[in-house]
């Protein structure tokens, strides 16, 4: 399988975090990919390709166009603002508030573009997250070429971004920009499988009111985990797209043996959605130790998974998503794509 890989991921290298109330180690870090990228050339997975460049239309299906401005002129107007150091919100417009429009005061549009204060907003971000998207791109081209499938080894992540807002570490939707690019490069109809261990809230919000883009999700209970707000099982899809959005929310401690039967149940949905196009979002954050998720999958599992994503029958983009037990990170992510080429 052909990977895509730009060294400008780690242009977004983020120090801190704040999680659980504290300011500690950011775990979404450049190791991350690199540790992919050296078991890829361990095991032979095929050719490492880097991006080549797309233009904006795309991103823009997806992305707000003052949302985009915000994120390419952000370290612009932070140091503008004199400010120094990695970015975080503190103050959103929830319901009561209003958010009509962007504030002028850097803290004000920081919450106005964002939905939590755990992703680092940092001087890179915005050129790591720009190649990412021209990363799931060509992705796509190379499936759209008559691949049977290809690896888009993208960072920071995109599942949790919105079309108008970041969050959960992800600030482009590198997976909804890729089902745009299925359907650009003429797919009448596309499917995204979301295996990451969070639920993929920012890929639901685009889609969710259309029919031709499945989202499927299984995920930990957002009852019980990030991000909490969205995610649950009767959210089905809205106006056009009522039937094309199916989260199945899993409980927390799921096993392979519980995770398989929901995963073959979602195969089974996007075998009978007549789509042309799979988006694989993949996120091996639901291994037992991951540090910041509490599923229980081993390492042999993601070889069953790609073997089971390989049964879909579909040319398929696998988009890199979340998965922080760096040491194990490599040969569980690899796992999932030989497991789908055996
Ligand atoms: N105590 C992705 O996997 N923080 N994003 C959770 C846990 C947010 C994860 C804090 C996790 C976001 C792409
Ligand atoms: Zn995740």
């Amino acid at each position: 399988m052909r990977t895509v890989y730009s060294p400008d991921h780690a242009r977004h290298d983020p120090q801190k975090e704040i999680s659980d109330g504290a300011l500690v180690d950011a775990v979404e870090k450049p190791a991350r990919a690199e540790i992919v990228k050296a078991r890829i050339e361990e095991v032979g997975l095929g050719p490492l390709e880097a991006p080549t460049a797309h233009d904006d239309t795309l991103i823009a299906r997806v992305h707000g166009a003052d949302y985009l401005q915000f994120l390419k002129g952000f370290w612009a107007d932070w140091q503008d603002a004199g400010r120094a150091g990695e970015a975080f919100p503190f103050v959103w417009p929830v319901p009561g508030l209003r958010r009509n429009a962007p504030p002028r005061h850097i803290d004000g549009r920081l919450g106005y573009y964002s939905f939590d204060a755990g992703s680092p907003l940092t001087e890179g971000t915005w050129i790591a997250a720009r190649k990412g998207a021209d990363t799931a791109l060509s992705a796509v081209d190379i499936v759209s070429g008559g691949e049977r499938a290809a690896f888009a080894l993208c960072r920071p992540p995109g599942h949790h971004a919105a079309s108008d807002f970041y969050g959960g570490y992800c600030f482009l939707n590198n997976a909804a920009i890729a089902a745009e690019g299925f359907l650009a490069k003429g797919a009448e109809r596309v499917a995204i499988l979301d295996v990451d261990y969070h639920h993929g809230n920012g890929t639901q919000a685009i889609f969710e009111d259309r029919a031709d883009v499945l989202f499927v999700s299984l995920h930990a209970d957002p009852a019980d985990e990030f991000p909490y707000f969205l995610g649950y099982a009767d959210e089905t899809g809205i106006g056009a797209g009522e039937g094309c959005n199916i989260n199945m929310p899993l409980a927390i401690g799921t096993d392979w043996l519980a995770y398989s039967d929901a995963l073959a149940a979602a195969l089974v949905r996007i075998k009978s959605s007549r789509a042309d196009a799979l988006v694989v979002s993949l996120g091996l954050d639901t291994f037992a130790k991951d540090p910041i998720s509490r599923f229980t999958l081993e390492s042999d599992d993601f070889l069953k998974m790609g073997a089971a994503l390989a049964g879909a029958g579909l040319p398929t983009a696998f988009i890199m998503e979340g998965g922080y037990a760096v040491a194990e990170l490599g040969i569980n992510c690899v796992n999932v794509l030989t497991g789908f080429e055996d």
